[in-house]
Order: C-alpha cells, then structure tokens, then sequence
C-alpha cells in the first residue's frame, strides 16, 4: 500500500492469519490519557495489515468504547480513563493510596474478542515496568478465552526487564527491542506463513504509518520524526530501548500530519520523539517549515520534553507558525545538577530559551518546564529553589516524579537508597511511592504541589 491509500480492512473470508494486537490494562493509582497510545504496536499493526494479514486491534484502555457511558474528552484530545478499583498487588498492600484498573470493564473486552473470532496469534504490548499486572491480567483474559492461540509480548517493560515478563506475564514468547526486525520472523514461526514486508528496517521512510484507525476514535495522533536520543541521561532507558538513532525525512513525517488530518480530520498530534530538536537544521527546521506551509488549522503538543538549548529564535518561530499549543521543556533541576543528570541544560540556556519563545508570541500559560521530584539523594529544597526559576521565567513548573529504570546509569544509585527492594520487585519503581526519597515525606511533597502550582 502507498501511504495514503486506504488501508485494506481485515477480510474474514482471507486464509491470511488472523493477528490480534492488544494494548493491556494499566494498573496504577492513577492514570490519565495525556496523549498516550501504543504506537509501537500500532506500527506493527500497520505493517502487517500491508503484508495482507488479518489485523484486528483490541485497546483496554478505550475511553470511546461503545459501552462506555461516559467519554468525555477536551479539546486537544486528552481525557480521563475508565477507572475500577481493585485490590493493590500483595507488595503494595501496605500503600494508603486506591489502586485501580484503567480502562475498559473486562466483559467488554471479553465479548469483544469473542465477537472477533479466534486468533492464530496474539501480540500484546508492554509499557511502564510497573504495570505488568495489568499486562499479566490482560494475557490471562486472552487465555481463558484461546488457551491454545500463542501470545507474543514486546514492548518497553518486556525490553528493560525480559526475564521477569517471563515468569510473571504468561506470554507464550517475550520479545525485546523493535519488532521491526523481529516480528516477521515470528509471525512465520507461528503461523507458518510466508511474510514480504518489502521495506528496510533501518529505514523509518519506508514504514507504513501506525495504523491509529483502527482505534474507535481517533482523538490526536502521536508522531515520531525520529528514533533514539543522541543524550545519555543518567536517569534515562532511551538508550537502551532505541539503540540506534534513525531519523525520517522532513517531507516524510510532514506528509503523516497531512495523511491524518485530511483524512480523518484529526488537528492535535503530539510528538512521542525523545530528541525531536536534534540536527535541527536538517531534521525539525525543514520539517517545521513544512508544516507551516501547509497553513492548516493544527496543534502540536510535546508531552515528552523538548530539550532547550537548540531553541533558537528561528525555532521558536517556526513552532509558533507550525501551530504548537503545549510546550514542554526539560529543565530536570535548576540546582547545578543538570550537568550531572544528562548534561542538557544550564541555568542561562534555559532562561534565554524560554525568553525567545515568548518573543516569538508563546503565551506564558502554554509553557511548562519539568522537574524531576525524588532523585537518588536529591534535597527536596533544591526543587523549591527549581520552582522559583521556572516561575522567575514566567512560565509553569510542572512536576516529573522519578521513576527508577533498571539499565540506566542512576539504576543502581537508586536501589542503594530505596527503601524498597527495587531490583527484586517492579511495582517498587512506580513514581507514586516516591522510592527513593528515605520516607514518604508527604507534607512535603503537598508544599511542593501547591508552590508549583501557585500563581
Ligand atoms: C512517548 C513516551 C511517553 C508518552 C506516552 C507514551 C505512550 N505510549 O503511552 C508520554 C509523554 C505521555 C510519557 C509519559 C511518561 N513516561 Co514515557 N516515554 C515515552 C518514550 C519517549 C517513547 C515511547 C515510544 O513511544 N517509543 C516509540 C515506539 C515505536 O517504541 P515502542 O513502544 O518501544 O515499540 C517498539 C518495541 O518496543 C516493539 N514492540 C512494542 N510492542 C510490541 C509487542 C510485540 C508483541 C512485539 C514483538 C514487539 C513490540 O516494537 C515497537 C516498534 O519498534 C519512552 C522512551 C523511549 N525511547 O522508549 C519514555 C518512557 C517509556 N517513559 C517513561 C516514563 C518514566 C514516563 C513517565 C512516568 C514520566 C514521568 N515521570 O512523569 C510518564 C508516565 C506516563 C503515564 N503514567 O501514563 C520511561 C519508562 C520507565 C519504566 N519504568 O518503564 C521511559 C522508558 C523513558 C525513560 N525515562 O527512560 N511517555
């Protein structure tokens, strides 16, 4: 298929294997839909359909199913999951926090894949290490439906932590690292079916795009201009997760925003790339250029921070004209650390930075800058004085819990301060438990809310 063709829908009638792909349930004591979809799984969903398998998408964490009573969304497409709660995995027992299922009631999801007919493979995905057990229930509700149809996991916590998915997902296999070079294989070794995907791995260009239609709704869609980080933060996986850096061509990713907007109407895209101001001149300027020409009535949001020191003028101009409505920038911490933690940023670069995109016609209330809360170490202090920067640049501070990532280089710094056994179990890393601060210090994490959210 071309990009922009339409995409074959699944044939029933075909001999083709019939390919489940799931996004499981999250488990958590909180969550929220700020612009998350799984595009890695829907990136496969995309190729294989163009290989002429039957593709069906099950998404447990559907907040536009037809049995939803509610589903409500803002304007720019963010909006709240359906929440249940459940009883807290036996290590959190103790935690004074509800801890809930997100995302669709498990009859629905139940009826639905019965009504889609059986799989000859299921590929499930994996994102945050801590929420295995809403991957483990979601592959036992595939189970006890098709004990005998194999069940494939990837994803990002099947990639940091394959081993332990093995034991405690259910998955039949666990695969790490980009399906892209992997998952044709496989779909041949369980289906026995002949698979010519006709485009180069290394070559984001040739990808067919995440098939997001396949969704209910399709309220944004997030875009990946690139792979792959050329930082290495201390606190960071992406290097681990996308080894390689590979970008796509302006034309390339700027013809994505088109396909989707034209065909499906959809204005908000939010960028998912861990770097996407790298090789400005030859990577974002000529992208944002395009975009700009297109003068299309677009918002733009980056959830995943955008690194400041390549905010030139220029840049911020062109976002400015490109239509970006939700700015993030990594800050991490204004105490002097910053060149410790990824060497991104110092205190002048960030001021000059946030300047120029005000010059350039942001208003204040559309920018944010992060701040990594609960470091290995770090004096809760010095993030006060953190929220004072950002708020001495006019802009909003907005809080990043850390979350502890095995493979990286703060990894074993944050098992030494723990007060949970992180290496030994992954609810541990989840950000809501503070893990590595030496207590729950929770007065003073509620001052550092309001300080940061005060006018
Ligand atoms: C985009 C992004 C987000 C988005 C949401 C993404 C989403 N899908 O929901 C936003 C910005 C909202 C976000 C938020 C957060 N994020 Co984030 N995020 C990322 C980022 C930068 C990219 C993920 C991505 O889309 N990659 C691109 C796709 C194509 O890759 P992929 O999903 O891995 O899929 C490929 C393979 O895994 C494989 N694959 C995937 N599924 C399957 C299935 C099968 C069967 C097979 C065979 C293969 C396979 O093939 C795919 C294609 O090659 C990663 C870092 C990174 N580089 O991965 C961090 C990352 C996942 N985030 C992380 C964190 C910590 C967070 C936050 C907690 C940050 C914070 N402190 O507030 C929040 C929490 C989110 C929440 N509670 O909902 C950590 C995860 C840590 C962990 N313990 O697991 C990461 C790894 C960054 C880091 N710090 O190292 N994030």
């Amino acid at each position: 298929m071309n990009k922009g063709d339409t995409p074959p829908l699944p044939d029933p009638m075909s001999n083709a294997p019939h390919i489940v792909c799931i996004n499981p349930w999250i488990h958590d004591f909180a969550a929220f839909d700020f612009w998350a979809k799984p595009i890695g799984l829907l990136y496969i969903a995309g190729m294989l359909r163009n290989c002429g398998l039957r593709v069906s998408y099950m998404d447990c964490m559907d907040r536009f199913h037809s049995m939803a009573s509610r589903r409500d969304s803002s304007a720019d497409g963010r909006g709240a999951y359906r929440k249940t709660p459940i009883p807290a995995p036996k290590p959190l027992a103790g935690v004074p926090a509800v801890f809930s299922r997100y995302g669709i009631d498990p009859r629905w999801f139940a009826a639905d894949l019965a009504s889609i007919g059986r799989p000859d493979l299921v590929l499930v995905t994996s994102l945050m290490t801590y929420w295995y057990t809403g991957v483990a229930e979601t592959i036992e509700a595939v189970k006890n439906m098709y004990p005998d149809v194999p069940v494939l996991l990837g994803g990002i916590y099947a990639t940091l932590l394959p081993e332990h998915a093995r034991k405690h997902t259910g998955a039949d296999e666990v695969v790490c690292g980009a399906a892209e070079e992997t998952v044709f294989r496989r779909i041949e070794k369980y289906t026995g079916f002949q698979l010519h995907p006709g485009f180069d791995p290394a070559d984001m260009n040739a990808f067919p795009y995440p098939a997001f239609d396949l969704q209910s709704e399709i309220p944004y869609v997030p875009l990946l201009t690139a792979r792959g980080c050329p930082n290495r933060c201390a606190y960071c996986a992406s290097h681990v997760l996308q080894p390689r850096r590979m970008c796509r061509l302006p034309e390339n990713a700027a013809a994505e925003v088109a396909y989707w907007h034209d065909r499906f109407g959809v204005c908000n895209f939010a960028f998912y790339d861990d770097a996407l101001l790298a090789d400005a001149g030859t990577h974002a300027i000529p992208f944002l250029e395009r975009i700009a020409a297109m003068k299309k009535d677009l918002s733009f949001h980056t959830p995943n921070a955008l690194h400041v020191r390549p905010i030139t003028a220029k840049i911020a101009d062109l976002m400015v004209k490109a239509g970006f409505a939700t700015i993030r920038l990594g800050l991490e911490t204004a105490d002097g650390r910053s060149r410790e933690l990824d060497d991104k940023v110092c205190h002048e670069e960030f001021v000059r930075a946030v300047r120029r995109l005000l010059e350039a016609g942001f208003d204040q209330k559309q920018i944010g800058a992060y701040l990594l809360v609960g470091l290995p170490g770090q004096d809760l202090s010095s993030v006060e004085a953190s929220i004072d920067t950002v708020k001495k640049c006019g802009i909003k501070p907005v809080l990043a819990y850390y979350t502890p990532i095995p493979r990286t280089r703060m990894w074993e710094a944050a098992c030494r301060v723990s007060r949970y056994d992180l290496a030994a179990e992954p609810l541990f890393t989840n950000n809501s438990l503070m893990p590595c601060m030496p207590e729950y210090d929770r007065p003073l994490i509620n001052r550092l809310k309001q300080l940061a959210a005060a006018g």
